[in-house]
């Protein structure tokens, strides 16, 4: 007796090419497009999710998570500050004090249960696909993205002209960490103007970057560490509390947005 139903090649086939074709039905008019799927990403993926909306996270890597599976220098140890424990609490991210006010947790554990509860909020992914361009509309409101399979870039450059396709979107979030890879190609447009981030200040920066976190551009939303590019704020090296809270608040100015339409 074999273990398994019986199925073929063909039926294997046919159901990974038709639950793509129908993700990418829903994706192609998204309310908010969520560009990178780090940390901050991923919670305000979550909150949007939570609250109905339908939102997709873009990654260009084949796996979610960004730079909250290693704590920094390779080691495993994710550190969050006060208050942003809480947000652990809600995931359900078991963590230890380790002095007043600072909580460890491992990085492959908290961050695989944080992708877990983007996606089963109802979150969407579109992963192995990079952010190449913004869609804009009048007075150059950003309206969606060009995209393109991240492969695409290591073609040899006689065989790598592959047209992108395009995604719509209410919102746009730029969440792709010190690259602020969506704002820059706004800079590229000549369309905003960006200082880049500075030294690190750990004590500055977690504050600063909630407190900036926000609409950096009309249709565009900027969270996590692309606010400290953004707007020129220290950089804060491995501490993650800000990146969460910062993907919450950007959820917040999101809904707002999405309600104001
Ligand atoms: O860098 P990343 O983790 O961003 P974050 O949410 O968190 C920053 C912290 O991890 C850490 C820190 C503070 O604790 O300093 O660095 O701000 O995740 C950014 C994600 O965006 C993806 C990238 O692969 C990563 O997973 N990304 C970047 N550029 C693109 C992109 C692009 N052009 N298209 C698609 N994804």
């Amino acid at each position: 007796m074999p273990i398994f139903e019986k199925s073929s090649e063909k039926a294997v086939t046919r159901a990974i090419l038709s639950e793509f074709s129908k993700d990418m039905e829903r994706f192609a008019d998204t309310e908010v497009l969520i560009v990178g799927g780090g940390p901050s990403g991923l919670l305000a993926a979550r909150d949007l999710a939570l609250k109905g909306v339908n939102v997709l996270i873009l990654e260009k890597n084949n796996y979610l998570g960004g730079g909250f599976w290693v704590g920094g220098f390779f080691m495993n140890t994710i550190t969050i500050r006060a208050p942003a424990h809480k947000v652990l609490d809600e995931i359900g991210i078991k963590y230890r004090e380790f002095e007043k006010g600072l909580y460890v947790t491992p990085g492959p554990y908290a961050c695989g249960k944080l992708i877990a509860a983007a996606c089963e909020a109802g979150a969407g992914v579109l992963n192995m696909t990079m952010f190449d361009d913004v869609v804009l509309r009048e007075n150059n409101r950003v309206a969606g993205a060009v995209i393109n399979w991240s492969p695409v870039t290591f073609l040899p450059k006689a065989i790598n002209c592959v047209d992108p396709i395009a995604i719509e979107s209410k919102v746009v979030i730029d969440a792709t960490g010190h690259d602020a890879s969506v704002v820059r190609k706004l800079e590229d447009r000549g369309l905003i103007k960006t200082p880049g981030f500075g030294a690190m200040w750990i004590e500055k920066s977690e504050d600063a970057v909630v407190e900036q976190t926000g609409i950096a551009h009309p249709g565009l939303v900027v969270i996590g560490m692309a606010v400290s590019t953004t707007f020129g704020l220290p950089r804060m090296g491995p501490t993650f509390g800000s990146m969460l809270l910062s993907g919450r608040k950007g959820a917040e100015v999101a809904l707002e947005m999405l309600k104001s339409e």
